[in-house]
C-alpha cells in the first residue's frame, strides 16, 4: 500500500490521493497506548484459558483453546458486548477519525452506529472474502476506516486492497461471481483472492500495519483480509462514516451483531 501520511495537513492533496487510489494509509495517527488499552479491554472479556497463561490481555496471545463456545460477534460473545460498551464508543468517536473522514468526503460526516469488530485467531481459520462495502448498503457516499487494534504484520492477516478496483464498472464484480464458497450470498465476490485478482485484474496491496495506523477506503474498492498464521490474535475495527445530511440505512443505525445479516 502507498503510505499517504505525508499528506496529513494538506487536505486537498489527501482527498485527491484518496480519489485516485481508492484508499489512504495513514501511519501513527492514533495514540498507540490508547489503542493497546482498547485491545486489552477487549481480551480481558474472554474466559480464563483463551489467552496463554502468564501473558497480558493486550498482547492477545491465543492459548490454542477454542473458547468461547459461541461464534464471534453473536450475543454472549465478548465482541458483541464490547461494541456496545461506553469505552469502545469513546474510542470510535475520537474527533481525529471523524475529521479525517470529513476531509475525504469533503463535508460534515456522521459515524454509523453499526461498528464492526473483527477478531481472527489461528484456530478460527477465517478471514474476510473479497468484497466491496457498497454491496452492504448503508446509505450514500461513505468511507470506511479500517483500524488495527494492535500491530498487524502480514502474517497476522490484515486488510488488503485490490489495486484500482474502485474504477471497475459497477457490474464487473457481479459478472465474475462464479468462484465462491457462499453461492447463496451475492455480496462477497469470492473467497479465492488469487482468482479474484486474475479475473478482475489488479494486484493485492498489503502492508505491515503497526498499532496507531489507520487505512481509509472508499465503498467501491475491492478488499479482503489474509489468514492469521500466528499465535497472536488479530483484532481490528471497521468504522463507517457518511455525509451527515444523508439518511442512514436502518440496518446501520443499530449496533453490530455478527448474525444481524446486514
Ligand atoms: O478486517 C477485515 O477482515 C475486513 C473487514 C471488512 O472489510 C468488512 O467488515 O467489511
Amino acid at each position: 500500500m502507498r503510505d499517504s501520511t505525508e499528506l496529513l495537513g494538506r487536505p486537498r492533496e489527501l482527498r485527491d490521493r484518496y480519489q485516485q487510489d481508492g484508499y489512504v494509509l495513514l501511519r501513527g495517527i492514533l495514540d498507540p497506548v490508547e489503542v493497546m488499552r482498547i485491545r486489552g479491554a477487549y481480551f480481558s472479556l474472554f474466559p480464563e484459558g483463551y489467552l496463554r497463561p502468564g501473558t497480558a490481555p493486550a498482547a492477545g496471545v491465543y492459548s490454542g483453546q477454542t473458547a468461547p463456545a459461541m461464534p464471534h460477534g453473536v450475543a454472549g460473545h465478548p465482541a458483541h458486548t464490547f461494541v456496545r460498551s461506553a469505552e469502545y464508543a469513546r474510542f470510535a468517536e475520537a474527533p481525529r477519525l471523524a475529521e479525517l473522514a470529513e476531509v475525504l468526503l469533503d463535508g460534515p460526516v456522521a459515524l454509523l452506529p453499526r461498528k464492526v469488530l473483527r477478531h481472527f485467531d489461528r484456530e478460527s481459520k477465517q478471514a474476510s472474502r473479497a468484497h466491496v462495502d457498497r454491496a452492504y448498503p448503508s446509505g450514500g457516499d461513505m468511507v470506511t476506516a479500517w483500524i488495527t487494534l494492535g500491530d498487524c504484520p502480514i502474517d497476522r492477516g490484515g486488510v488488503i486492497y485490490l489495486s484500482d478496483s474502485q474504477r471497475l464498472p459497477a457490474e464487473a464484480g457481479d459478472l465474475e461471481r462464479s468462484v465462491t464458497d457462499r453461492p447463496y450470498d451475492p455480496r462477497p465476490i469470492s473467497h479465492d483472492l488469487a482468482w479474484t485478482a486474475r479475473t478482475v485484474g489488479g494486484r493485492w496491496l498489503w502492508t505491515d500495519f503497526r498499532v496507531g495506523d489507520v487505512a481509509l477506503h472508499c465503498p467501491d474498492l475491492i478488499h479482503a483480509s489474509l489468514d492469521n498464521t500466528t499465535d497472536i490474535a488479530r483484532l481490528s475495527t471497521d468504522l463507517r462514516f457518511q455525509r451527515a445530511e444523508e439518511p442512514v440505512d436502518p440496518r446501520w443505525a443499530v449496533p453490530w451483531a455478527a448474525d444481524d445479516g446486514a
